[in-house]
């Protein structure tokens, strides 16, 4: 597939999820590498750049996508030719993939460490981290249930349901605003990222703040399963993170509301720091506010003097 349908797919959500959205956007970039076949590494160079470009307007807000791209590109200006180019470009793009893939399994691991025999636990959204979180404690036997958010307007909570029902997991479903109702007869609250500022703020799916201040206010602990590619190299500089804003027939339907009416589709939040607990890495479970050492020693210098 194509860099650019790749990219449109990210846009239409039919691929969505921040690490999903970071390993689909490597493959591409590694499959346009690839099918390059001519030896002028100036045109691949241009090419790539251009493909690049595509991927990162494809979805503004999770740092996954920017972090993996620039994962793949690499030592890529060391190289001398179109060949070493190409073999370079499909490394990283291997090496990030597999890695992504194999810190989903740690953060599983180390994260059903806090899950309990009897725990009702709520989730927002459908994040791949949080649910392998679950799904893991659930494999050592641990027996408890989820509250999953509908998750307006695209409805991800369902999707979480139907995945965490597969693996016979009791699961309900909320409405979003039904979160505060419940949660004082609630043990633990799991959700993923899509970026972790340098000060430790989440920011995530729309309404993850309100639950978290729900969970704040119950002393529900609420932890955060991510990556340290979900990790912001650029908040370091001061950058605040860009929030997505939807088309607002997502919201009302067209004809639904007079012209006048104006809709407002903001699609992630931010959590600050305080409201979190704990962040489940795949290098071990840290408060938020080690987010800043985990930028430098995991994500490395190169991430932090970019260029865009
Ligand atoms: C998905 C969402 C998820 C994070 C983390 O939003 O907010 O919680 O992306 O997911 P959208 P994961 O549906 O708009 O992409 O843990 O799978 O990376």
């Amino acid at each position: 597939m194509s860099a650019e349908d790749v990219a449109e797919r990210i846009r239409s959500m039919e691929i969505r999820g921040a690490a999903e959205i970071a390993r689909r956007a490597a493959q591409a970039l590694k499959e346009e590498a690839e099918s390059y076949s001519g030896d002028d590494l100036k045109e691949l160079r241009s090419r790539m750049e251009k493909s690049r470009d595509v991927l990162l307007a494809s979805r503004p807000t999770a740092i996954s996508l920017w972090n993996g791209v620039q994962y793949v590109f690499k030592d890529t200006s060391k190289v001398s030719t179109a060949e070493e180019y190409r073999t370079k470009v499909s490394e990283n793009a291997d090496r990030f993939i597999n890695r992504s893939k194999s810190a989903l399994k740690t953060i599983g691991r180390l994260g059903a460490n806090r899950i309990q025999d009897g725990d009702k636990v709520v989730t927002h959204c459908n994040s791949k981290a949080a649910i392998a979180v679950m799904a893991e404690a659930w494999a050592q036997g641990k027996r408890f249930e989820v509250f999953a958010t509908e998750s307006r307007p695209w409805r991800q909570g369902v999707l979480t349901a139907n995945d965490l029902a597969e693996l016979g997991i009791p699961v309900t479903i909320i409405i979003d605003s039904a979160v505060r109702f419940i949660m004082k007869d609630m043990d633990k609250v799991f959700v993923g990222a899509d970026t972790i500022a340098s000060n430790g703020a989440l920011i995530n799916k729309i309404g993850t703040s309100q639950v978290a201040l729900a969970a704040h206010e119950a002393r529900v602990p609420f932890t955060v399963c991510a990556e340290t590619f979900k990790f912001s190299p650029r908040t370091i500089y001061g950058e605040l993170v860009k929030i997505e804003e939807r088309d607002s027939t997502e919201i009302v339907k067209l004809g639904e509301v007079p012209p006048q009416v104006k809709v407002f589709n903001p699609v992630f939040d931010a959590t600050p720091p305080e409201y979190i607990d704990s962040i489940v890495t795949e290098i071990g479970v840290i408060p938020p506010y080690a987010a800043y050492n985990i930028i430098i020693k995991e994500l490395g210098q190169e991430f932090i003097f970019y260029e865009d």
